[in-house]
């Protein structure tokens, strides 16, 4: 904007266009095989979860069948699906992580 007055019509007439980027849930499946404690460290680890808050999304997962690690935008969301299944078939466990867009 320069030092003279235009009405302020430059800054009026434009709105600003920003968008909220659309959002992913990770979700955790729960599986007969994979150790409490291995969920538990998952989410502590790559979801940086405390300990209780990990304990908590672990036995959601583990009773209701799938439960909900983090919301988080497209590239984040899919970089940590792909280290849950890495680490946990570096462990021989059949822990499965998928994404699902919010709304
Ligand atoms: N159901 C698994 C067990 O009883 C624990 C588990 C929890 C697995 C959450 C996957 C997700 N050892």
């Amino acid at each position: 904007e320069d030092d003279q007055d235009d009405g302020n019509l430059a800054v009026q007439e434009s709105k600003p266009k920003l968008q909220k980027p659309p959002m992913y849930k990770v979700l955790l499946l729960n599986d007969d095989f994979t150790p409490m404690d291995f969920v538990v460290s998952i989410l502590q680890t790559i979801f940086y979860k405390d300990k209780e808050e990990a304990v908590r999304i672990t036995m959601n997962v583990h009773t209701s069948g799938i439960g909900v690690c983090g919301i988080y935008t497209k590239d984040i969301a899919e970089t940590k699906v792909q280290q849950v299944i890495a680490h946990s078939q570096e462990n021989q466990h059949p822990l499965q992580c998928t994404l699902e867009e919010v709304e």
